[in-house]
């Protein structure tokens, strides 16, 4: 498609912002579509009061939030007045420092600041109500409706078009894939291209053509006092500011100047959803469908905390408010992506204002060079495992993430609703054994084990160390953890892998379409895993896969999750291959340790001595009676298996090897201990430590490309990239105190190069490891520092693996 004709729906931030960026890329041929009248539409945009605050632990969220800044600033749609975060609790105190950090990792500019410094830069505050304070000078607030102006204007100039009171009624196809809209008023508008940006109406557009868009309107309370008479004497007027945007998290509130006026936002209210059909029909006609009357109950907390923070209001008082909507999803995340089952139609909704312009870039080289050159997988449309798509669920946690959005959330704090929706066939057997349960991608999943606390004082005494946490880094987290990955390594432990994400590729073309899709050579013998990733188009990494050839025709992929599926099956759609999603129907359990083959040799009807069955070699075989698929891999870097049968046999297969590992003490062992050991081993986590950001060499995993086969997707891209500034190491801290806990900045002679992804503590070495992006020249063995929350913890760069770099664990 040499120049595609492009419809956007909605002419709000997203959809002005997109119609820029495509333009500027050379798609010209663009029509924006509102059905509110041209700038001010009556969508979110229109009464946003347009604060940005760039620092989100989310380094995507945080390039989308800056480059969004440095647009508007261009653009003169931007008044950088700063932006000030005060804690008002120890507690938040302590997350403003861990919050400083992730500005230093992804690089926004700021500044922790006493009460004292606080006041200087807002007078309104009561110094005696808060700890400190931490400012960010390029913040700041958007004019929403001028930053939409304008890009539009910028975007017209280049050929685009923006018709106000046209309303989408309907999304046309032909031939299965989308060729235009029809309006209210009948008229079919042709594209090949048609781009969601209808804010919170996207949900609808989606479910008109079969999509699931998982967002849900909900009010949140904005509201202006009269005049205070302590900013008229500064003399402002209309909707200047001159004072930073701030934040009082403690209450969920928020606050910036109108001029003499305060504007008051509050998130600290009921959660409130906004049933479209009532809102419709409602709102019908009406200029700003997206602005409800003020409930004016909800916010007396608001306002009796905001005079207690800011005194000087208490001279004024509440004069409007209304209760305006806008979108929130299960995880805060916004919703980007192309339909699958109907090419052409894409989304980009439940953006807020300070990600729009970052979010639009984004989409717009996704749409006209087919891949983003920001990693959005947080973002894709299609992340959600099924479950996470019923209506329930949407609600539930969406209404959650509305509670939470100011809330202090721990990096392992899991949902706790809705729960025990997916658990594995030995579920019970885990409660028999105290399992502590964490929740991810809809599983129920052990953390750790309470039986296990006795080997605690059995390791103590044999000299490992159990050392404290501090408080914050202490929470869904157990000692426990420390000896169940220790015992791994002298004895041997069951895992439940069952949430492991695992597909059936079958069909005469499997073969051809695993080669052409990753980057490792998978056609070689029956019984043959490879390690191999999948890359976009700039040759970043989309995923790392085992793939399994359990017959000449048929292979189980081990996989990331649902993106993989989505990746996979737009891959499929012309070729001879039937891909099948077997996680719920199976289970797995990992058999890893030195005594891994004691305890399955008995069982097991095959030979499974090391020359029968190698590393990385699978079998379809029995253990006792119940028919396993078993591959000769290890994420802990253990010998051992990790053991496949379908669900039906999953207990007893659990049972049978547990009884079969009493002799050898086995223990069952959870996820903290499985993370600890696959960093000991050098292994990566893909969506934390590597992401289509990263080439394959740079994230460690080069030799997992084949130099010598064929074309797969992404080659074209590594066969000319330039040597990366930045590659993926493993550092080891010296304190054996020492915990981080990830997005933790990482400084050489004060300055900061680079960042945490993931750590661990290692029960192997006795100290944390972590990997972290730092500059390619950084040798082994050279300091670096981590700022964790208000200390800084000394750390040297490792070779990798840190443990078992001769292989001599796992190949014996
Ligand atoms: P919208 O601005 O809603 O645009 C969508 C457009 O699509 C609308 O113009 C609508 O008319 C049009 N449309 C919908 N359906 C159709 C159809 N079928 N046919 C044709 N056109 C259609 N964000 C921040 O970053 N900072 C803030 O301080 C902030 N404060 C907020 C305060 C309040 C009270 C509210 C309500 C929101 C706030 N937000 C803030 C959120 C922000 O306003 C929104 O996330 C953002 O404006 C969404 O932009 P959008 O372009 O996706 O949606
Ligand atoms: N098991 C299975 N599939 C998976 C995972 C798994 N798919 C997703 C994810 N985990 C992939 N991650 C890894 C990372 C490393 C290894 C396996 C899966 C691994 N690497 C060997 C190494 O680096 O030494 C590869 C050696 C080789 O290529 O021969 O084992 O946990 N089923």
């Amino acid at each position: 498609m040499v120049q595609p004709t492009i419809i956007i729906i909605g002419a709000g931030i997203v959809g002005s912002s997109l119609a820029d960026e495509l333009t500027a890329r050379g798609c010209t041929d663009v029509t924006v579509l509102d059905r509110g009248p041209l700038f001010s539409t009556g969508g979110s945009t229109s009464h946003a009061p347009g604060l940005v605050f760039q620092t989100n632990p989310s380094k995507t969220m945080t390039e989308f939030a800056r480059y969004t800044v440095e647009k508007f600033v261009g653009l003169d749609a931007f008044d950088q007045v700063g932006g000030l975060e005060v804690a008002s609790t120890p507690q938040r105190w302590t997350d403003l420092h861990r919050k400083h950090g992730w500005a230093q990792s992804w690089g926004v500019r700021g500044t922790l600041l006493d009460p004292q410094q606080c006041a200087a830069l807002n007078p309104l505050l009561d110094v005696d109500r808060i700890e400190g304070g931490f400012h960010t000078p390029d913040d700041g607030l958007a004019r929403a409706v001028r930053a939409v102006t304008v890009q539009a204007e910028r975007a017209m100039e280049r050929g685009a078009r923006f018709v106000g009171g046209q309303e989408v009624v309907e999304i046309v196809e032909r031939g299965g894939r989308v060729a235009g809209v029809r309006t209210a008023s009948g008229e079919v508008v042709d594209a090949d291209i048609v781009v969601s940006a209808a804010g919170f109406w996207g949900a609808r557009l989606g479910e008109q053509v079969g999509l699931t868009v998982p967002l849900v309107p909900m009010a949140h309370q904005y509201a202006k006092t009269g005049q205070v008479s302590e900013l008229r004497r500064a003399g402002l007027t209309g909707t200047e500011a001159h004072m930073p945007i701030l934040r009082h998290q403690d209450h969920d509130l928020y606050y910036r100047e109108h001029g003499d006026r305060l504007g008051i936002g509050y998130y600290g209210h009921r959660p409130m959803p906004v049933d479209m059909d009532t809102l419709l029909t409602d709102t019908a006609g009406e200029a700003m469908p997206s602005m409800l009357p003020f409930t004016e109950s909800d916010f007396d907390e608001a306002w009796t905390q905001s005079v207690a923070l800011l005194p000087p209001l208490g001279d004024t008082k509440v004069d409007e408010g209304f209760n305006g909507i806008f979108s929130f999803t299960p995880d805060g995340f916004s919703i980007m992506g192309e339909h699958r089952e109907l090419p052409g139609f894409w989304v980009a909704e439940a953006v807020w204002v300070t990600h729009s312009a970052g979010v639009a870039k984004a989409m717009a080289e996704w749409i006209v060079d087919g891949a983003p050159s920001t990693d959005v997988h947080e973002c894709d449309l299609y992340r959600f495992e099924d479950a996470a798509k019923s209506p329930d669920f949407i609600l539930a946690t969406s209404s959650q993430a509305f509670v939470e959005v100011y809330d202090i959330v721990h990096p392992h704090q899991y949902r706790s609703a809705p729960r025990d929706l997916r658990v594995s066939p030995f579920h019970h057997r885990q409660r028999e054994l105290g399992a502590h349960f964490y929740e991810g991608a809809c599983w129920e999943r052990p953390a750790w084990y309470a039986e296990n606390a006795v080997l605690i004082d059995e390791l103590s005494t044999d000299g490992v160390a159990f050392p404290d946490r501090d408080d914050w880094s202490g929470r869904y987290w157990s000692p426990i953890s420390i000896a169940e990955a220790r015992w791994t390594r002298e004895h041997v432990a069951l895992y439940d892998m069952t949430p492991l994400t695992r597909y059936e590729v079958a069909g005469d073309e499997a073969c051809a379409f695993l080669q052409r899709l990753t980057t490792n050579n998978v056609d070689r013998r029956v019984g043959s895993v490879s390690y191999t990733l999948m890359l976009d188009d700039n040759g970043g990494v989309l995923s790392d896969l085992t793939v399994a050839r359990l017959a000449t025709d048929r292979f189980q992929v081990g996989a990331n999750g649902p993106l993989d599926l989505d990746r996979m099956l737009r891959h499929a759609a012309h070729a001879d291959v039937t891909i099948r999603d077997i996680t719920g129907g199976t289970c797995c359990v990992g058999v890893w340790g030195p005594r891994a083959r004691d305890l399955v040799a008995p069982l097991a009807v095959a030979d499974i001595s090391h020359e029968a069955f190698g590393y990385f070699r699978a079998l379809e075989t029995y253990v006792g009676s119940i028919p396993v698929t078993m591959l000769r891999v290890s994420y802990v870097g253990e010998l051992g298996w990790e053991i496949y049968t379908t669900a039906e046999y999953g207990a007893a297969l659990w049972d049978l090897l547990f009884d079969a590992g009493r002799p050898y003490r086995a223990i069952a062992a959870g996820r903290i201990a499985f993370n600890s050991l696959r960093m000991e081993k050098g292994y990566r986590a893909w969506g934390t430590d590597m992401t289509s950001e990263h080439l394959p060499d740079a994230a460690g995993v080069g030799f997992a490309v084949s130099r010598r086969k064929g074309g797969f997707v992404g080659k074209a891209a590594l066969d000319v990239a330039p040597e990366t500034e930045r590659t993926l190491r493993s550092i080891v801290f010296d304190d054996p105190i020492a915990v981080v806990l990830g997005k933790e900045p990482v400084a050489i002679d004060g300055t900061v190069v680079g960042y945490v992804t993931s750590a661990g503590y290692s029960a192997t070495i006795g100290r944390s490891i972590a990997y972290a992006w730092l500059p390619t020249a950084t040798p082994v063995g050279a300091s670096v520092t981590v700022a964790y929350l208000d200390r800084t913890y000394s750390a040297t760069v490792h070779a990798e693996p840190v443990v078992d770099p001769d292989m001599t664990l796992i190949r014996r």
